[in-house]
């Protein structure tokens, strides 16, 4: 067995008025119950280091450029995180809005590995929400409006022991998300997530939204054979609220952890990365029983 004790660290609200280093401080303390439980690898929630800022309409889209990262990670607000992290020997899995040197915007993860080493970079492919103000929502989604889409594709890392790959809330629900990763031979998938408790797209009942969050990772575990740790940011922020259920699911698509709050809490389970070779070595060993002659049209526009 090849196993690696995992935490999925949902973080509660982030106030609009909320600093940086309030944020970086809750995950510190976070990072330090994961040390006492022997966890070795992190996942913290998408755009972990602020407000969930596309329910704000701006025209001028650089003026929420205060929400976004400039210049390379770790910054001097991050750098305390990043040096407890590498102290207490914990990879971790960052969410936070990226404002490159050239001025693209990315809703970007990161992943660290157990030494502080920065490993692998990915931006967001599946932008969910809409481009323009839209009067008819009670708040807005705006991530088309303030982020482009990802240009990384979805690449896996070799590290920590596994096979390591990372997306990005609205990513879980499309299963190619899952099957490219999984055709590189990803053990664990990491993704953060901010997903407001109402559908302001259609009209659709409240509960769904979790038996919907749940449903994709469940299905996508077992049907690619990986891990699945999924991380929220939960409660009410500024009147909006964003579900909890932050969970680890194993390949057999069985949820072995799951968050009971809205607030800031840890859960962690460890994970035997055997169990996903044993599912990518028979049902789903993809050489033997793939029929890709039948799956063009999943590439075709
Ligand atoms: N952050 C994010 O991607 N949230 C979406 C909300 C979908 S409704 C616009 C999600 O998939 O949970």
């Amino acid at each position: 067995s090849r196993i690696i004790n995992v935490g999925a660290a949902q973080l509660g609200p982030i106030a609009p008025e909320e600093s940086r280093v309030s944020a970086v401080n809750r995950m510190i303390e976070l990072l330090k119950q994961a040390k006492d439980r022997g966890v070795k690898l992190v996942v913290f929630p998408e755009l972990a280091l602020t407000t969930f800022f596309p329910r704000y309409y701006e025209e001028d889209i650089s003026r929420m450029d205060h929400h976004f990262e400039r210049g390379d990670m770790p910054t001097p607000e991050t750098r305390p995180l990043f040096e407890k992290a590498k102290e207490y020997g914990i990879g971790f899995y960052l969410g936070y809005a990226e404002l490159t040197e050239d001025g693209h915007r990315f809703n970007t993860s990161i992943l660290v590995d157990d030494t502080g080493r920065i490993v692998g970079k990915y931006r967001k492919v599946h932008l969910p929400g809409h481009a323009e103000y839209d009067g008819k929502r009670p708040w807005q989604h705006l991530e088309k409006r303030y982020f482009e889409p990802g240009d990384l594709g979805f690449p896996v890392w070799r590290s920590m022991g596994g096979i390591m790959g990372m997306c990005i809330c609205n990513d879980r629900r499309w299963p190619e998300t899952y099957r490219v990763m999984s055709l590189k031979g990803v053990e664990i998938v990491m993704l953060g997530y901010n997903t407001p408790d109402v559908n302001t797209s259609a009209p659709e009942p409240n509960h769904l939204r979790m038996f919907h969050n749940h449903l994709v990772m469940q299905a996508s575990a077992y049907q690619n054979s990986c891990f699945v740790v999924a991380t929220a940011k939960a409660g009410i922020e500024d009147g909006c609220m964003l579900i909890g259920g932050s969970c680890i699911v194993q390949p057999s698509g069985e949820m072995v952890a799951l968050a009971s709050t809205v607030g800031d809490e840890l859960i962690t389970y460890a994970c035997d990365l055997d169990l996903a070779k044993m599912g990518k070595e028979t049902v789903f060993n993809f050489a033997k029983h793939r029929r890709i002659e039948h799956y063009g049209i999943i590439t075709e526009q």
